[in-house]
């Protein structure tokens, strides 16, 4: 296997975590996205979409979409499970993993910020207010869900991570980048803080990575 990688992409993050989590360490290819590498011929015949992660297979198959390849991961590697037993724990898994992935990481994709300065002339200042005000949107909500609920554990369902908490801890991390403040949301920060204990987590942080800039 091998997973296209950006250090500071928290999709390409999520699927760090689950390798390591699953005690994988496929070889690696950084695509430079601040130079728009993922939009070349040669990274567009892997992910027409040109982001990252993408996941080639050893039979040449490429898998792209994080969360796709997250599910991938937990189909071929069932153990550590990523999801829990239980259709209906299942689904708060995903939901929590959905409201971050679709609800809040897209609207401060690079190339959404960069269609904000670009061409819509918004200044550094206006789009670093977006992306903080798309997180603290999405933050509230997930805040208040997992707060209030008893499924939630030392992680974002029950005491072993999942999913949900792959998802969340990049996103935590690109919070504190664009200083959020995250005095609001103390469930988050209490996770967030469970999850980066363990090794696996840790060594996926972007400052971890050897592309690091
Ligand atoms: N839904 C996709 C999102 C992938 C994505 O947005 N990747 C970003 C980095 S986190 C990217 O490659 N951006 C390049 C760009 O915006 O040009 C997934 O979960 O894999």
């Amino acid at each position: 296997m091998k997973l296209y990688d950006y250090f500071r992409s928290s999709a390409a993050y999520r699927v760090r975590i689950a390798l390591a989590l699953k005690g994988l360490a496929p070889a690696r290819e950084f695509v430079p996205l601040r130079r728009g590498v993922q939009r070349s011929d040669d990274y567009l015949k892997l992910n027409p979409q040109g982001l990252v992660p993408a996941l080639l297979l050893d039979d040449g198959q490429v898998l792209t979409q994080s969360l796709a390849i997250l599910e991938y991961l937990d189909e071929t590697h069932p153990s550590p499970a990523l999801l829990p037993p239980g259709a209906a724990a299942r689904a708060r898994v995903r939901a929590i993993a959905l409201a971050i992935a679709c609800d809040i990481h897209p609207l401060d994709n690079l190339r959404v910020l960069d269609y904000l300065t670009g061409t819509l002339g918004v200044s550094d200042q206006a789009r670093d207010g977006w992306y903080r005000y798309w997180i603290d949107v999405g933050f509230e909500a997930l805040e208040r869900q997992l707060a209030s609920d008893p499924a939630t554990g030392r992680h974002c369902h029950g005491d072993a991570p999942t999913l949900a908490d792959v998802c969340l801890v990049p996103q935590m991390a690109n919070a504190r980048r664009f200083h959020v403040d995250l005095a609001p949301y103390p469930t988050l920060v209490r996770i967030d803080a469970a999850c980066n204990a363990i090794v696996a987590f840790a060594d996926a942080a972007p400052a971890r990575q050897p592309d690091a800039e």
